[in-house]
C-alpha cells in the first residue's frame, strides 16, 4: 500500500513546497496528514484536486504514519520527532535539530544517498545552501580530490519563510510608493538592499550561524570532515532562489572543460553557461525549477598552478534547498526498500 504521510509545519513556505513536490513528482500517498500549530488548524490546503484540512500537532498525531516530514523549526523537531519515531514513523527533518548527530544521516541523494541504506529512523535534510552546493559538487567530488572551497552566497527571502518573503514584497511596494516601512522580520530594510545574513555572529570567529552551518554540513555530506571552507553569506532581495559564487581548489591541475563535462550529464544539474549570449544561472530561471543551475565555469586566473575552478550556482531554495530534497530522500527509502520494515509491510 502507498505510505501514510504526515507533514509537520504544513502551512509554512516549506510545507507548501513539500505538497507541491509530492504532487509534481507523483509520489504515491496513501493518506495525507497535515499538521500545524493550533493557530493554523482548521485551514484547508489544496493537494491533488482535494482540500485537505490542517490538524493541530499533538503527541498522538503520528499513529499509523509511515513517513513524517518535519518543517516547523528545530524546537518542534526535537520535541515531536522522537514521538513520531516511537509511533513507528520514519522522520525526514528539515530543521537543524539533528543535522550533526552521529546516528542521523545528513542526506543529499545525489551526493550521499548511500547513507540511507541502514533504514535510519531520522534523516536530516540539510541547510539550503549546503544542499544546493553539494548537489553541484557531487559529480566533481566523485571524480577529483577537492582540497578547498571558497564561496559567497546570495540568499533569497524564502530562507526565512513566508513572513520574510512577505516582508520583501511589502517593503518593496512601500519603497516604490515612497512610504515609510519598518521591517519586522529582518534587522534591516530589505528593498533595494543587500546585507550580511541575519543569523547571529559567533564572537570567536566572526562567522555567522548560517556560515558555520554551511561549513559543518558541507563537510559532513561530502565526508571530508576537515575540508577547508571559507564562506560569506549575504541576503539579497530575491524571493526564492539562492545563488552561490564558488571557487573550488583541487589537489592537481584541472581544466574547466573537465568540470563542465562532469556536470553536463549529472543528475539534478542543468549547465547554463552560454558565453556568447552572456546567459548564466539566474534566480528568475531557477525559481520553481527542480534542477540546480550551474554556469560561469572557468579556470581561476588567480591560481597560476591551474588547480582552481570557479563557477556560479543557483538553486530554488524551497525545492532543492528544502522540500524537494526531502521528497527525494523519501523516494530513495521506498525505492531501496529502506522504509522501516514494520511500516513498509503494513
Ligand atoms: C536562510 N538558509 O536562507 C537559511 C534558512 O539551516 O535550515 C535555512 C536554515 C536552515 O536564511
Amino acid at each position: 500500500p502507498a505510505p501514510v504521510i504526515a507533514i509537520v509545519g504544513a502551512t509554512g513556505a516549506v510545507g507548501i513546497a513539500l505538497l507541491e513536490s509530492l504532487e509534481r513528482r507523483q509520489f504515491r500517498v496513501g493518506e495525507l496528514r497535515l499538521l500545524a500549530s493550533a493557530r493554523s488548524a482548521g485551514r484547508r490546503v489544496p493537494f491533488r484536486h482535494a482540500l485537505v484540512p490542517v490538524e493541530e500537532l499533538t503527541e498522538n498525531s503520528f499513529d499509523g504514519v509511515d513517513i513524517a516530514f518535519f518543517s516547523a523549526g528545530a524546537g518542534i523537531s526535537r520535541e515531536y520527532a522522537p514521538l513520531a519515531v516511537a509511533a513507528g514513523a520514519q522522520v525526514i527533518d528539515n530543521s537543524s535539530a539533528f543535522r550533526m548527530s552521529d546516528d542521523v544521516p545528513l542526506v543529499v541523494p545525489e551526493a550521499n544517498g548511500a547513507s540511507l541504506q541502514d533504514a535510519p529512523r531520522i534523516i536530516a535534510n540539510p541547510n539550503c545552501i549546503a544542499a544546493i552546493l553539494t548537489t553541484a559538487l557531487a559529480p566533481i567530488h566523485q571524480r577529483w580530490s577537492i582540497t578547498r572551497l571558497n564561496l559567497s552566497t546570495y540568499q533569497a527571502a524564502s530562507g526565512g519563510g513566508a513572513a520574510m518573503m512577505e516582508e520583501l514584497r511589502a517593503g518593496t511596494s512601500a519603497s516604490l510608493a515612497g512610504e515609510d516601512f519598518t521591517p519586522k522580520v529582518l534587522p534591516h530594510s530589505y528593498a533595494f538592499n543587500i546585507f550580511s545574513h541575519n543569523s547571529d555572529i559567533d564572537p570567536e570567529t566572526g562567522y555567522n550561524g548560517e556560515e558555520l552551518k554551511v561549513i559543518a554540513e558541507t563537510r559532513r555530506i561530502l565526508s571530508q570532515p576537515a575540508l577547508p571552507i571559507s564562506v560569506t553569506c549575504i541576503r539579497v532581495p530575491i524571493l526564492r532562489a539562492h545563488g552561490i559564487a564558488l571557487s573550488v581548489r583541487f589537489d592537481a591541475h584541472i581544466t574547466a572543460e573537465q568540470i563542465r563535462g562532469a556536470l553536463q550529464d549529472a543528475p539534478g544539474i542543468r549547465v547554463v553557461d552560454d558565453w556568447a549570449a552572456n546567459h548564466f544561472p539566474m534566480p528568475s530561471e531557477a525559481s520553481g525549477e527542480e534542477d540546480v543551475l550551474v554556469g560561469r565555469i572557468r579556470e581561476d586566473l588567480g591560481d597560476p598552478s591551474g588547480r582552481t575552478i570557479t563557477m556560479f550556482i543557483v538553486g530554488d531554495q524551497l525545492l532543492k534547498g528544502a522540500a524537494q530534497n526531502a521528497v527525494q530522500i523519501a523516494e530513495v527509502l521506498i525505492k531501496t526498500h529502506t522504509l522501516r520494515e514494520s511500516t513498509a509491510s503494513a
